[in-house]
């Protein structure tokens, strides 16, 4: 290889670079040009070289520096615990009885959870056997209802035309008994009228338009003529018609008797004992009655002269008893 002079170093320096900063040297200043041309310039390194060094020598203080810094720190924290090496020995075996502690702890819940998963296994299995043990007897039951509803359906129907059947035959035969009793009452009847022995009135009890009454012989208070009539399939005289009330008038022959009205629930609502509204039937009040005197009088009596007036029930007078009359009443 041909040895060259600097200048041709230099200039095989700059061929390394690229043409465009060639040419930018090329048509430098001519003091550069000088500079160029100093034979000491090809000697010393660029300066590129001495800035790379500086940034070297800069890192390597800062890495040093931290590593300084770090090692202290370190040593620092050596130095204090190896100032207390009692407590930290102690921390230590605290640590480990807490280590320990835990460890026995994490077995006995493992066995725990064993036993609870064999229990909950369990568990599971019967749950399962009772399930479809219980859902078999539901189903069961079901059917069975089922069959239940099904039979008192056919019942019901049953029952239902018997019913309808039945009626119709009770409408039937209702129809051929009424026809019958009225053939037979007929029958009586004819033979009554040529028979001496029937009455339509027992005997003591007189006949007039239906009924049969009795006039008693003796004095009694309201009650206690009201519980005799009873006794004798009777009641205290209801009357109803202006005829009745002249029958009446006319038999009692001024005595005072008891008739069977009163307002005892109610004062100055008067009720016939036999349930006949007195609304809808005729009064034969006296003048000024009823007057309710004293505020106690609450049945009523049929004067001498048969008007009517309301007296105190406790007063002992006679009294009329009334029953329907029968056709032929024998004694
Ligand atoms: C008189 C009148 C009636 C009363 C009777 C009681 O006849 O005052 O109102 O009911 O006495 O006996
Ligand atoms: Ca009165």
């Amino acid at each position: 290889m041909e040895l060259k002079n600097d200048d041709q170093n230099f200039e095989e320096f700059h061929l390394d670079q690229p043409r465009g900063d060639r040419k930018k040297q090329e048509n430098l200043k001519p003091e550069h040009s000088v500079q160029a041309a100093d034979p000491m310039r090809g000697k010393c390194p660029p300066l590129v070289f001495y800035i790379l060094l500086g940034v070297s020598i800069l890192l390597s203080v800062v890495v040093l520096g931290t590593a300084v810094i770090l090692f202290t720190g370190v040593s620092e924290k050596t130095s204090l615990s190896l100032a207390e090496p009692r407590t930290n020995i102690s921390q230590l075996e605290d640590i480990t009885q807490m280590l320990s502690k835990m460890k026995m702890s994490d077995t006995d819940l493992k066995m725990e959870i064993s036993q609870l998963k064999s229990t909950d296994s369990e568990l599971f299995s019967e749950m399962k056997t009772s399930g479809v043990d219980f859902k078999m007897e539901l189903s069961q039951m079901k059917q069975n209802v089922s069959e239940l509803f099904s039979e008192m359906k056919t019942a019901d129907d049953d029952f239902k035309m018997e019913f309808t059947q039945l009626k119709r035959k009770f409408t039937e035969w209702s129809a051929k008994l009424a026809a019958i009793e009225n053939k037979f009452q007929q029958q009586i009847s004819d033979l009554q009228q040529n028979d001496p022995r029937c009455t339509p009135c027992a005997t003591g009890w007189r006949y007039f338009e239906g009924k049969c009454y009795q006039f008693s012989e003796s004095s009694k208070n309201w009650h206690e003529a009201n519980l005799d009539c009873f006794s004798k399939q009777s009641y205290l005289i209801v009357i109803r018609t202006n005829q009745q009330q002249n029958f009446m008038k006319a038999t009692i022959m001024g005595q005072r008797c008891w008739i069977g009205l009163n307002d005892l629930t109610v004062e100055g609502q008067w009720n016939w004992v036999d349930g006949t509204d007195s609304k809808a039937t005729k009064m034969f009040w006296a003048s000024g009655e009823p007057n309710n005197e004293r505020n106690n009088e609450h049945c009523v009596e049929a004067r001498f002269d048969g008007k009517w007036n309301d007296a105190p029930c406790t007063f002992d007078f006679r009294w009329i008893c009334e029953r329907p009359s029968f056709p032929c009443v024998t004694n």
